[in-house]
Formats: C-alpha cells, sequence, structure tokens
C-alpha cells in the first residue's frame, strides 16, 4: 500500500498543505477503513468479553502497529517535517476505565484479535468515564473528562434495545470500537448507550442529580456509591450494561443457527468481576420468554458463563440490598429467588447461599453457582481463593477453579511505548518475539556481553530524557535525568501501600538533613487516582504533594532528592513513565494484591521490581531469580495469620521503632502544619497509628532496607544492566496472547 498516496487522496491536498488536525482526521479514517476489512464473518462459537471497564487507551498508534503501517507512516510524515507523536497528541484517550481490571480487558481484546480468535467487548459508552484530576492546594479535585469527540474511533451502529426499568423504559444505542488485532482479525468492543444522556446536567466538578436516570445513565464510570442513589444508579448501569449484552447474544446466535437450547455452542460469556453478574438472571429471564422452562434456562445459562475473580478484598465483592433490585429490576426478583433456592436445597451452608439473612444478594455468588469455570488472575491469587476466601465454595465444585495469570499485550507495552527498546531487541533476536513472546529468552545470549549491557543503558537513559522533556511540557515539572527513577503508579487504595513509599520518602528526606547523602540522587515518582469518596485515600495524595512542595523546595535535599506525583495518570502517561523507569514499585500487603500487571509492563521495559511476594510478583520473582528482583515483608500466610488472631498492633511497631517513629510524626510536625491540612494530615496519622489496616509498619523495616539495597546495587551499572535484561527476557510468560490461549484452551474452547 503506498501511505503517502492513500493520505493525499483522503485529505484530498497534499500533506505538505494539510493542518496536524486535519492529518490525525485522515489517518483516523484510513485505519477504520483497513481495519473494517479485516472484519470477519461471525461463525462458531464467539467469546463475549463483558465489563464495566475498557481502558484502552489511546488507539491511533496501536492500530497502525497492528495493521502493519506504523513504521511507513512515520517515515512519510518524517519526510514532510511531522512527527507521528505530535499526531498521536491530538487524540483524546478513551476514558472507559478505572485501574487494572479494565486495562486487562483491554489487554484481552488485543490478544482476543491477535489471536485470530472470535470475540466482542461489551460495556458502556460513558460520556464522561472516570473522573479527571487536577490537583489543587496539594489535594486532589475531581473534574470531567469529556472525551468523545468529533472525529473518534467510535462508530454508531443502527442496533437498539428497549431496557424496561420498574418505572420507565429506555431505548439503548449501540456504538462499536474496531479492535483490529496484530496481523490478524478485526473484532469489535460493542458499547451501549442512551441518546438521552445530557453531560449539561453535570455541575462544578461532578456533581449532578443521580436520580435523572434518562439524563445520567452513561455519564460517569463508577459514580459515587457513598449514598443509596448513588448506589442504584450503578445498579441501572449494570442492568443496562446485561441487558443490551444479553439481548445482543441472543440476536447474534439465533443468526448463527441456535435454537437457544444450544447457547453454549455459540457463545461463551466471560464474566469481568462482579459487575455484569446480571447478566446471568437476565439470559434466564430472556430464554423464558422464547419459551424455554426456568429449569432448562438456568441449565443453559450455566453453561455459556465463566467467572473471573480480580479481588479478595471484601468491599469489593459486590452485595446488593433485594430491596433496590426491586426497586429497579423487580423482574429478575423472581429469578434469584429460584436460584437462592436450589442453593438452599442442595447445601446447608449459610456462608454460600445468594440471598442472605439480611436480604442482601450476593453478586459473585450467582457467578460460582450458576457459572462454569471460576478463576482467579495469578497463582496466588487461586490459591488464596481455593484455600481460604472462597473455601466453601471450593469444596463444592472443586472442577470449577483454575487460574490464569494475567498478561499484559506487547504491540502496546513494547512495540508502542519502547520503539527503541523494540528496534534493539529485533536487532539482537529478530522479530518472531513479536508473536511469539517466548523468544524474548534468546536475550539470554546478551548476558555476558559488555557492548549489549551498555546499549541496553542507553535506551533506558534516553527514555528517560524523553520523559524528562515531557513532564516539562505538559506539567512544567522539572526532573533530574541523572536521578534513579523510582515510580509507583496505580490506583490509590491503602492495600497498595502508596503511604508506606512516603513513609520512606519522609525518612530519606530526614537521613540527607543529617547528612547521609546518597550516592546517586533520586526521583521518586507517584501516579495515582483516588476514587472521590475514599477519604483516606484522598488524605495520601495531600501527603504526597505536601512532601513534594517542602522537599523540592528544600536546597539542602533537592539535589539528592526529589517527589513527584504526576497528575491525572492515565494510559497515556503510563506509556512515557513505564519506559523511563529504574525501580518498579509493587509494595502491596502481601495477599492483597489479586495479581497486578503494571509490574510486568515495568519488567519487560527493563525495570528492576522492589516488591512484596504478592500477586504476579511470586511468579516474576520465580522467572527471574532472587539476584534480580528485590522482594522484603511478610509474605501472604503471615498477614492472612495476622488477620485471623487479629494481633496486628500498628502502635507497638511505632513506639519501638524510632526510625518509623520520626517518619510518622512528620506528617504532623511544624513544616507540614504549614503548609497542609491539618484535619486532614491528623486523620492519616491517626489511622496509621490506631488501624493501619494494611499492616503498613510492619513491613517498614524490611522496605527501608531492601530498597537502600536497590539504591546501592543501582551504581554498579553493568550489574544493574544484566538485572535489566534478565527481566525483559523472562517477560515473554506474561504476555496476554499466553493468557488468552490459556483462557481459550482450558475455558472458551473456541
Ligand atoms: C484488579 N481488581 C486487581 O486489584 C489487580 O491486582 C489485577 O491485576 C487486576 O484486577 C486485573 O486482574 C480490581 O480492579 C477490582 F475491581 F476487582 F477490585
Amino acid at each position: 500500500m503506498d501511505i503517502k498516496n492513500t493520505l493525499e487522496q483522503k485529505l484530498g491536498k497534499s500533506i505538505a498543505d494539510s493542518s496536524k488536525q486535519e492529518i490525525y482526521v485522515a489517518l483516523l479514517n484510513i485505519t477504520k477503513d483497513m481495519s473494517e476489512e479485516k472484519v470477519q464473518e461471525d461463525t462458531g462459537k464467539k467469546v463475549y468479553y463483558i465489563s464495566a471497564e475498557f481502558l484502552i487507551g489511546k488507539l491511533l498508534s496501536n492500530n497502525l502497529i497492528n495493521l502493519g503501517i506504523y513504521a511507513d507512516v512515520k517515515k512519510v510524515l518524517a519526510d514532510n517535517g511531522i512527527s507521528l507523536a505530535e499526531i498521536e497528541e491530538i487524540e483524546a484517550e478513551p476514558s472507559l476505565g478505572n485501574g487494572g481490571l479494565g486495562r486487562l480487558a483491554a489487554c484481552f481484546l488485543d490478544s482476543i484479535a491477535s489471536l485470530g480468535l472470535n470475540g466482542s467487548g461489551i460495556g458502556l459508552n460513558y460520556h464522561l468515564g472516570l473522573f479527571k484530576q487536577v490537583f489543587e492546594n496539594n489535594k486532589q479535585k475531581e473534574t470531567a473528562n469529556p472525551w468523545i469527540e468529533e472525529n473518534t474511533f467510535l462508530r454508531k451502529t443502527d442496533v437498539s434495545y428497549p431496557v424496561k426499568f420498574k418505572d420507565f423504559t429506555v431505548q439503548s444505542r449501540m456504538y462499536e470500537i474496531d479492535v483490529t488485532g496484530y496481523d490478524n482479525r478485526t473484532n469489535k468492543l460493542e458499547l451501549f448507550d442512551l441518546d438521552t444522556v445530557d453531560d449539561s446536567i453535570v455541575g462544578d466538578g461532578i456533581d449532578f442529580d443521580k436520580k435523572d436516570i434518562a439524563k445520567n445513565l452513561t455519564l460517569f464510570l463508577y459514580p459515587d456509591d457513598s449514598d443509596d442513589d448513588g448506589r442504584k444508579l450503578r445498579i441501572y448501569q449494570q442492568y443496562f450494561m446485561v441487558s443490551n449484552g444479553a439481548k445482543l447474544i441472543i440476536d447474534e446466535c439465533k443468526k448463527k443457527g441456535s435454537n437457544l437450547h444450544d447457547l453454549y455452542n455459540y457463545a461463551v460469556i466471560q464474566i469481568n468481576d462482579t459487575h455484569p453478574t446480571m447478566v446471568i438472571p437476565e439470559l434466564i429471564r430472556l430464554l423464558m420468554e422464547e419459551g424455554i422452562d426456568i429449569d432448562e434456562a438456568i441449565e443453559i445459562v450455566s453453561k455459556t458463563c465463566a467467572y473471573t475473580n480480580h479481588t479478595i478484598l471484601a468491599e469489593a465483592l459486590e452485595k446488593w440490598p433485594i430491596s433496590f433490585l426491586k426497586e429497579v429490576v423487580p423482574q429478575l426478583v423472581p429469578i434469584i429467588e429460584v436460584l437462592d433456592d436450589k442453593v438452599r436445597r442442595r447445601f446447608d451452608d449459610e456462608s454460600v447461599v445468594i440471598i442472605d439473612k439480611n436480604d442482601t444478594v450476593h453478586m459473585a455468588h450467582i457467578d460460582i453457582h450458576y457459572g462454569f469455570s471460576v478463576n482467579g488472575v495469578a497463582a496466588l491469587h487461586t490459591e488464596i481463593l481455593e484455600k481460604s476466601e472462597l473455601n466453601n465454595f471450593y469444596k463444592i465444585y472443586p472442577e470449577k477453579f483454575n487460574n490464569k495469570t494475567n498478561g499484559i499485550t506487547f504491540r502496546r507495552w513494547l512495540l508502542h511505548c519502547n520503539p527503541e527498546l523494540t528496534d534493539q531487541l529485533t536487532e539482537w533476536i529478530g522479530d518472531g518475539y513479536k508473536k511469539d513472546a517466548e523468544e524474548l529468552k534468546k536475550l539470554e545470549k546478551y548476558l555476558s556481553d559488555k557492548d549489549a549491557l551498555d546499549t541496553l543503558l542507553k535506551i533506558k537513559t534516553d527514555n528517560k530524557a524523553d520523559f524528562v522533556d515531557y513532564i516539562k511540557r505538559t506539567q512544567n515539572i522539572t526532573l533530574n535525568p541523572n536521578s534513579i527513577f523510582d515510580i509507583q503508579v496505580k490506583r490509590l487504595h491503602e492495600y497498595k501501600r502508596q503511604q508506606l513509599n512516603a513513609l520512606f520518602v519522609i525518612h530519606k528526606y530526614l537521613e540527607i538533613k543529617k547528612g547521609n547523602i546518597p550516592e546517586t540522587p533520586i526521583t521518586v515518582i507517584f501516579g495515582a487516582k483516588a476514587a472521590p469518596a475514599y477519604i483516606i485515600a484522598k488524605d495520601i495524595i495531600h501527603l504526597i504533594l505536601c512532601l513534594q512542595e517542602i522537599i523540592n523546595n528544600d536546597p539542602e535535599v533537592n539535589k539528592y532528592l526529589n517527589v513527584v506525583m504526576v497528575e491525572n495518570y492515565n494510559v497515556t502517561m503510563a506509556e512515557r513513565l513505564i519506559p523511563a523507569c529504574d525501580i518498579s514499585e509493587q509494595i502491596s500487603l502481601a495477599s492483597k494484591e489479586a495479581s497486578g500487571t503494571g509490574n510486568m509492563k515495568f519488567m519487560l521495559n527493563g525495570a528492576i521490581t522492589l516488591g512484596t511476594e504478592d500477586g504476579a510478583n511470586v511468579e516474576i520473582h520465580q522467572f527471574v531469580g532472587d539476584d534480580n528482583i528485590y522482594i522484603f515483608g511478610a509474605e501472604s500466610d503471615e498477614v492472612i495469620a495476622h488477620y485471623a488472631n487479629s494481633d496486628y498492633v500498628s502502635r507497638d511497631y511505632y513506639e519501638k521503632n524510632p526510625a518509623l517513629k520520626e517518619a510518622v510524626d512528620f506528617i504532623t510536625g511544624d513544616a507540614m502544619l504549614k503548609i497542609g491540612d491539618e484535619t486532614q494530615l491528623n486523620r492519616l496519622k491517626n489511622e496509621l497509628l490506631n488501624k493501619d489496616w494494611f499492616m503498613t509498619f510492619l513491613d517498614f523495616d524490611s522496605y527501608v532496607e531492601t530498597k537502600e539495597k536497590a539504591y546501592a546495587d543501582f551504581n554498579d551499572r553493568e550489574a544493574w544492566a544484566k538485572k535489566m535484561l534478565v527481566n525483559i527476557s523472562q517477560a515473554g510468560f506474561f504476555s496476554s496472547d499466553r493468557t488468552i490461549a490459556q483462557y481459550n484452551e482450558d475455558i472458551w474452547k473456541l
């Protein structure tokens, strides 16, 4: 294909005479045309990946890569003095996801298409999606993020269904986004919406009338659920998603010749966490409308649905009062009652019922009883589900349980975000690794090659310099490119323990004040959004931003230590940060992080993990060996025992450990109170001293010691480069192509 010609045809004029906006739109349309050509006829069995979130990131470059025209486009533009990077910046990042769960869904869609499998994503088209984060007075402020523009990858379809709620019916509209695989077929992400939704009801910040469903239904992802109206709105959203999805699935299967009694031969539905759980009773209801009796409908649906669990945190396993369901979707209630009744007839165990004695519906229990597969997302996570968290279910259905360790798409998280490394790897080992990630192991032959190790260090240095420019240009933050980039980016949550990292920063600051100067300067970088109603998470952001102000303005210290929290951390920012990282912070309290996927992205880009034995860190550790990862802290068994015995008392650690005490006291010391919010800082300190539910203090010493060791090791550049190379060479297992091949082999059987 002659890119220049095609582009100029679309533009209707020469590239030189076109604006960047025009070029962006032309490229967008070219990729849409090309993707469309790779759509294949829907035949045979198809997987429907249904999810409240799809954190897909910008699409233009990824599509150019997957369509095989990235290099040509880049060159044609460069010949005209235009950088593709500038064109990329015009695209708004879709705001359809929050964190790892949504990003995983996006990686999976890429791999499903890249492996040539027939599959669609099903979700919602949130107009404002997740809020945009801005910092004001060292605090997070949430603002609306209208990301849908006139020119987008979204395509309006003529698919539309009536969706009935208790008191009114709405008419949906399906939009779709092409998901074009790497050198393979194009699948679809189907996003349902409501024509009457109205952005203008959102006032200052992100406030809106939670009761005006016709206007608010698809405005926000995860609307504030701290009050009943917010919680009911989530039920409205979830039902809207699954009712549309179920109708689409039935229509598509009928078209392929299903008589619905054999639905499971045409469709498999992967339920991504509990948000889409109502698809089970809704499908049963729809099959009954088609004349199938309830027992058979239940059996059909149970052979069609599979469930993925993404967390053991109790507060994230959704439970809805039956009274809410009666108010929003009364048509599902009798079906859920039958599902509960069947469980009660079979099992005399209150812990596995669907409707408990407080009249609360346990969504995950529906998935486990009425799905044919239950999987965790990393080996340790699945083991914890089986042995403790879901043990009562495991004893009933051992055959349903299986593990599928998460993965990431190397197209976005290597080829696109780190072109310099990609080219170098290709020079060393050919480009087979782009389709078969295990081929990265071939890099092992360069482990004692000094030139290769130097090259690797140079690439990291270049990526750091690029990030320094980027963050200066976009957020006016000045960074020292010669410092160690120590990075923690992920949702803000106490279990992820950003507060532990912050305590280290305070400790290091005080050490430098005492004259203990680090050999190499350090930049600690954070990126995280806190859920709007999560008070302590916002207090932790406040702490970090205050530390940033104090430390970066202290002339005694700022030559050696800087702290930076980037604003509005999202996929685009991750693509810049990850290639520039030296130390990857994965410091969750052991047992609490189901998997993590950032850990995999950092590893693939040559960062060394500093982490606990948690989630997929455990598997990363096994692959790279003790010398190429920094592991610290209590292990999951110990943590689980502390919870079981209620014997963790954070204050004891504080009283006995002067360094820890000094760091904790700093939170409400004079320097902080001068610039910070006294209420917030006191609240955070009290939380740590009197509760510390995620055992920050337990691991403080071990964290400090291990991190210092990593900083010291960094100075032996050759040894460090070897660690980098080992990490890259061992990353193949964490390709989402491997994960999806396993889902297909064990669960979907397409
Ligand atoms: C997240 N779960 C987990 O917290 C991560 O460890 C994991 O990597 C991703 O899922 C993807 O599996 C959630 O976001 C949720 F919603 F379940 F809490």
